[in-house]
């Protein structure tokens, strides 16, 4: 009995921490949201706009793009959903209907810069569009180009909810870039698709497992490093506890250009045509080659650029580049997107007749640290001073994004009276934990930036992880600063930047907006787990909630504005919802063998675990020994986890205990840990796991125990499935066995 009231106040300070979690998201009230409603729309204040108006249904279908029907997400029954037509100043009016059974959605227009209500990530500038309900989004088309949109909502993107945006400049004003003859053009919308749930990879990523690296291949393991010849890297990595370079979190089933894994686009030879290339994955970068010769990049998320020659494009997601492809001669021309990790690739055929193959990117070398630091020797060198051909022949064979060759086609500079603030970011996490995180704290954690309107906002992005990470602003281009830039007047303006690992990234922009604006890593996963803040103007001018209520009860409610018709049955949550809200999730993690059994079950949130950990023998003992300790965890950084709980046991020098303790990462990823238990003992232990082969892992476990003195652990195990591997161990108490280990 005493031992389950401890156990049940372990669960008490689990929950309390869960209370406290969302402590900063103090949010608007719902009087605010409806006086945010009552301001005039778009087609209010343009009246002589043009309006386009459009309807997207969000649905649930079966597709198969990938061979298995799975349940999809989809906008007007396809995914993508429609590509939205526009010109610079028309006023777009777009009803958003939630055709969904039980689930929330909302609507993001990449890109565009519109009022703070109409950017659609909800609790943040928007009330979410609950199941069965619909909200009609109203704003100035500003600004020509390619962009699009998508569900902000939990992993919805992942399911199939995007689309694309074409805004045509004015007519009457000459294109800014001088492109002599353009025949065709074409939406190309690249994605990632998985047949698994998306929560069960989130899931998945959250548990630590190596799956996904070992389905494509890609797990570093010591053999792996020898064959390569960069044992020494692996082992100097190792050493200075970093995580292995992982280009791509997920193993994908197939990568898709406008929802298929190919697709053919009529054209004839000698013409040009403009691609207007978007990635929507929710976590891909891609690599866009052509069998047709080098692409001509006329315009990066959305905003032209002098036109220059590439002949492999690294886009990251939510990125969108247009670029001109000119058809050779008769015969089909892949354009050819590859994922980052080679994984996969998805193939638009331009032309009829024989297929020409576009050429496929090299090899990958995860283990070289020099290609881990491309960015890093890539601000050494000097190619953003070469002429086009000059960096085109110079090009190699995996080259990151063309950043320091793009130049915008008029100058680009900020107000110059504004007061410029430097503000750095670090960008942290790593795939052990996955919590990825911004200057070491998820969205939860530290919700918002301060902005003031008027100043110029210097951002200095310094990846500390090992992976790249697409940077996104919401409702502001930013100007791009590369370091050895020919002209700065001439830094090119985009919404999203890749930050490779290990280097850093200036960005800088003019606060000339209001309220909350999301930054975000749009890895969706790793938004997810928390890599995010939200850009925050102080509320000047706004009404108070006190105002905002006056003006509700005054206002008549039979012409409600649009988008208020829902809100009757709005309720309050805190702002940032979601986004804020370290989501729960559970798994199990163990081996039955011949001798013994051990594992652990878990239940995570944000930094916080409760864990139930095992480990019985039975033989080489008289009775069947076990300890099983429930203990509540908390994950300060990768080298330091605490822990506290209760130890069960029956072993022969044991005793039923309180138990805390700390497990702090040494150099090689050796996992340290000391516990101390109520009645005076102490352990110590050290444990190493290793990657053998891509799929043999290899653990050896010592531990010095004052009551039971010295016991150690050797094995190995080969991973079969998702769900589980082989196993044998040798323990010094129970000996040798081999059984089958289980994930879930
Ligand atoms: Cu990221």
């Amino acid at each position: 009995m005493r031992n389950f009231r401890i156990l049940l106040g372990i669960g008490a300070l689990f929950a309390a921490n869960i209370a406290h979690a969302c402590k900063e998201c103090g949010g608007l009230g719902k009087a605010a949201w409806i006086a945010r409603e009552l301001e005039p729309k778009a087609s209010q204040l343009y009246p002589n706009a043009p309006i386009v108006e459009y309807s997207l249904d969000v649905t649930e279908t079966t597709l198969s793009p990938a061979g298995k029907p799975v349940r999809a997400l989809t906008l007007n029954g396809s995914v993508p959903g429609p590509t939205l037509r526009f010109r610079e100043g028309d006023v777009a009016r777009i009803h958003v209907n939630n055709r969904l059974a039980n689930e929330e959605t909302s609507t993001h227009w990449h890109g565009l810069l519109l009022p703070n209500l109409e950017d659609g990530v909800p609790y943040v500038t928007t009330p979410p569009i609950r199941a069965g309900e619909s909200r009609t989004f109203e704003f100035l088309l500003k600004h020509a180009g390619t962009y699009w949109y998508h569900s902000h909502t939990g992993l919805q993107e992942q399911r199939g909810v995007y689309g694309s945006i074409v805004v045509e400049p004015k007519a009457g004003i000459p294109a800014r870039t001088d492109v002599s003859h353009i025949d065709r053009e074409e939406v190309v919308v690249l994605s990632d698709w998985t047949n698994e749930n998306p929560n069960d990879v989130m899931r998945t990523l959250l548990r630590g497992s190596d799956w996904y690296a070992i389905r494509k291949g890609t797990a570093q393991s010591l053999v792996g490093a020898i064959k390569s010849g960069y044992l020494k890297d692996y082992l100097n990595r190792e050493k200075s506890r970093l995580p292995p370079m992982d280009v791509s979190d997920v193993a994908y089933d197939a990568f898709l250009v406008n929802g298929k894994p190919r697709q053919r686009f009529v054209a004839r030879p000698g013409e040009t045509i403009r691609l207007r290339v978007i990635n929507a994955a929710a976590s891909t970068y891609f690599y866009l080659n052509s069998a047709a010769g080098p692409l001509t990049i006329i315009a990066a998320d959305g905003i032209d650029v002098a036109p220059i020659h590439q002949k492999r494009l690294l886009i990251g997601m939510a990125e969108t580049y247009d670029v001109l492809v000119t058809v050779p001669e008769s015969g089909a021309w892949e354009v050819r997107a590859t994922a980052q990790d080679n994984s996969g690739h998805a193939s638009l055929f331009v032309g009829e007749g024989a297929e020409n193959a576009a050429p496929a990117p090299g090899a990958l070398n995860a283990y070289s640290m020099n290609v881990a630091l491309a960015a890093v020797l890539d601000q050494l060198d000097d190619s953003g001073e070469l002429t086009d051909a000059e960096a085109l022949a110079a090009e190699s064979d995996r080259p990151l994004p063309p950043y320091k060759r793009l130049k915008a086609t008029v100058p680009t500079t900020l107000p110059a009276d504004a007061p410029v603030r430097e503000v750095t970011l670090k960008l942290t996490g790593d795939m052990m934990r996955y919590l990825w995180s911004i200057n070491g704290k998820a969205i939860d954690e530290q919700s918002t930036i301060p902005v003031k309107k008027g100043e110029v906002l210097r951002l200095v992005l310094v990846n500390n992880t090992m992976m790249h990470h697409p940077m996104h602003l919401h409702g502001h281009f930013f100007r791009l600063l590369m370091p050895d830039a020919v002209d700065p007047k001439y830094a090119p303006l985009k919404h999203t930047v890749d930050v490779p690992p290990m280097s850093r990234r200036i960005i800088e922009f003019y606060a000339d907006e209001d309220r909350d604006w999301l930054f975000h890593c749009h890895l969706l996963y790793h938004m997810m787990a928390g890599m995010a803040r939200v850009f925050s103007y102080p509320a000047g001018a706004e009404l108070t909630p006190a105002d905002a209520t006056a003006v509700a009860t005054a206002t008549p409610a039979k012409t409600p504005a649009p988008g208020t018709a829902s809100l009757s049955k709005f309720t309050y949550r805190p702002a940032l919802g979601e986004h804020a809200m370290p989501h729960t999730y559970a798994w199990i993690d163990g081996s039955v063998q011949s001798h013994m059994s051990m594992g652990m079950g878990t239940i995570q949130r944000g930094r916080d675990n409760l864990n139930l950990m095992w480990e019985t023998g039975w033989e080489r003992v008289e009775k069947t020994e076990y300890e099983i300790d429930a203990t509540y965890s908390h994950y300060f950084n990768p080298r330091w986890v605490a822990f506290a709980g209760y130890r069960l046991t029956n072993m022969m020098e044991g005793h039923d205990a309180v138990i805390a303790g700390a497990t702090y990462r040494l150099p090689y990823m050796v996992d340290f840990t000391t516990t101390l238990q109520s009645n005076g003992d102490v352990r110590v232990a050290l444990a190493k796991m290793l990657q053998l082969t891509t799929r043999v892992g290899v653990m050896a476990r010592a531990e010095y125990d004052t009551a039971e003195k010295f016991s150690w652990q050797v094995g190995a195990s080969y991973t079969l499935t998702k769900r589980f591997s082989a196993i044998s161990t040798y323990d010094s108490d129970y000996g040798l066995g081999a059984g089958v280990g289980f994930r879930f």
